[in-house]
């Protein structure tokens, strides 16, 4: 069934020529991921992210890909934060432009812009990513853009434009430092509100080892699912409490204030996996490498190795059904 819908996605992708203007979307309904390709064409391309990450496959450059260097992380700037709703996650502004990282095979150094959230209504989903197809209850995305282009906006749609760095969460301790972007939240309940807060060492919102990582190359997860991020997924999970993720996901809505009526809640803004296609997967560590079948964890809980296989064949049927496209412009 679920094949049978993936199937029929892939043949609009491949049938549809033109494209209507608009810049709306969502992540459910008629908006929804499925369509983003028809205003936005960049979403049916092939390094699109978010991906699964299968650890069986991955291939490990220690050399390469050596520690991040992390610059002003561990700073507390002057300069106030922008924490806002925009309608499609919870975005934290680092207005001072003066975190920076480097190396890590990055080949460029990149300045940090923003962070923000994916998260899902129960805690088996709510990652964008998943790792050999177990989602995680909720990540964070901070972006940076390459120096070199002197602005985000100039970066965006660049090959080498931005890097994001993963985190993924996991249901633990509470977590203080998160806490002073959470107790704001009753200031931006709704989409386009947006409440100044004080600076916080990013530091202290990461885990503490930084050094073990999966590393790709794909796209913004949002359109217009620019071609234009290094991505960088952290193996340490974040802790952050049950209660905690509830004030995410019942507290900051989709909607304007003014539109009344029935509040929607933003829960579940994850875009689901994307094919890997010709793409590989790298990893930072040898211990990143792993088969399934000898599971590092105990008591994963929502590991589906079935929809990964879904995955697999999904993406071999649609590039089987592109074949006969590439062969024509070809022959012409
Ligand atoms: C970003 O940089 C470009 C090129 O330097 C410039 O034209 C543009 O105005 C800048 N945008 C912002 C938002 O600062
Ligand atoms: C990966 O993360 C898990 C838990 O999040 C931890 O137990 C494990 O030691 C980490 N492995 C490496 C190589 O960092
Ligand atoms: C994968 O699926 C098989 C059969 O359904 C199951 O026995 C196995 O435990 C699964 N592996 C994981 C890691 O979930
Ligand atoms: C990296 C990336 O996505 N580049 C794109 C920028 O926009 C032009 C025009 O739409 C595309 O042709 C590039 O592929
Ligand atoms: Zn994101």
């Amino acid at each position: 069934m679920a094949l049978l819908r993936q199937l029929c996605i892939i043949a609009s992708q491949l049938t549809v020529v033109l494209s209507s203007a608009g810049n709306i979307w969502t992540y459910k309904g008629s908006l929804g991921p499925e369509h983003w390709h028809l205003d936005y064409p960049h979403c049916g391309g092939i390094r699109q992210s978010p991906i699964d990450l299968q650890t069986r496959d991955v291939i490990v450059d220690q050399t390469y890909l050596s520690p991040l260097y992390f610059s002003g992380y561990d700073r507390v700037s002057n300069l106030d934060y922008t924490l806002e709703n925009n309608g499609h996650t919870v975005q934290v502004g680092l207005n001072d432009k003066t975190m920076m990282i480097s190396g890590g095979g990055l080949g460029a150094t990149f300045v940090a812009e923003q962070f923000h959230f994916h998260w899902g209504a129960v805690d088996e989903r709510g990652s964008e990513h998943s790792l050999n197809g177990r989602h995680f209850p909720m990540e964070m995305h901070i972006v940076h853009y390459n120096k070199k282009y002197g602005n985000f906006s100039s970066s965006l749609n660049k090959t080498d434009g931005l890097a994001v760095l993963g985190f993924f969460f996991e249901i633990g301790r509470f977590n203080v430092h998160f806490e002073e972007i959470i107790e704001h939240f009753g200031d931006i309940q709704f989409k386009n509100q947006q409440v100044n807060i004080k600076s916080i060492p990013m530091i202290d919102l990461m885990p503490a080892r930084l050094t073990n990582y999966y590393r790709y190359v794909g796209s913004l997860t949002t359109p217009p699912c620019y071609e234009s991020v290094i991505w960088t997924i952290f193996n340490e999970t974040i802790e952050i409490a049950e209660e905690q993720l509830e004030e995410f996901r019942t507290t900051i809505f989709e909607n304007d204030r003014s539109e009344g009526g029935v509040s929607i809640d933003i829960s579940d803004d994850y875009r689901p996996v994307q094919c890997m296609f010709r793409r590989r997967l790298y990893a930072s560590h040898p211990s990143l490498k792993f088969d399934m079948a000898t599971p590092r964890e105990t008591g994963n809980g929502g590991v589906s190795n079935q929809s990964s296989r879904l995955l697999f064949f999904t993406c071999l049927i649609f590039l089987r059904l592109l074949l006969p496209i590439f062969s024509l412009k070809i022959a012409l």
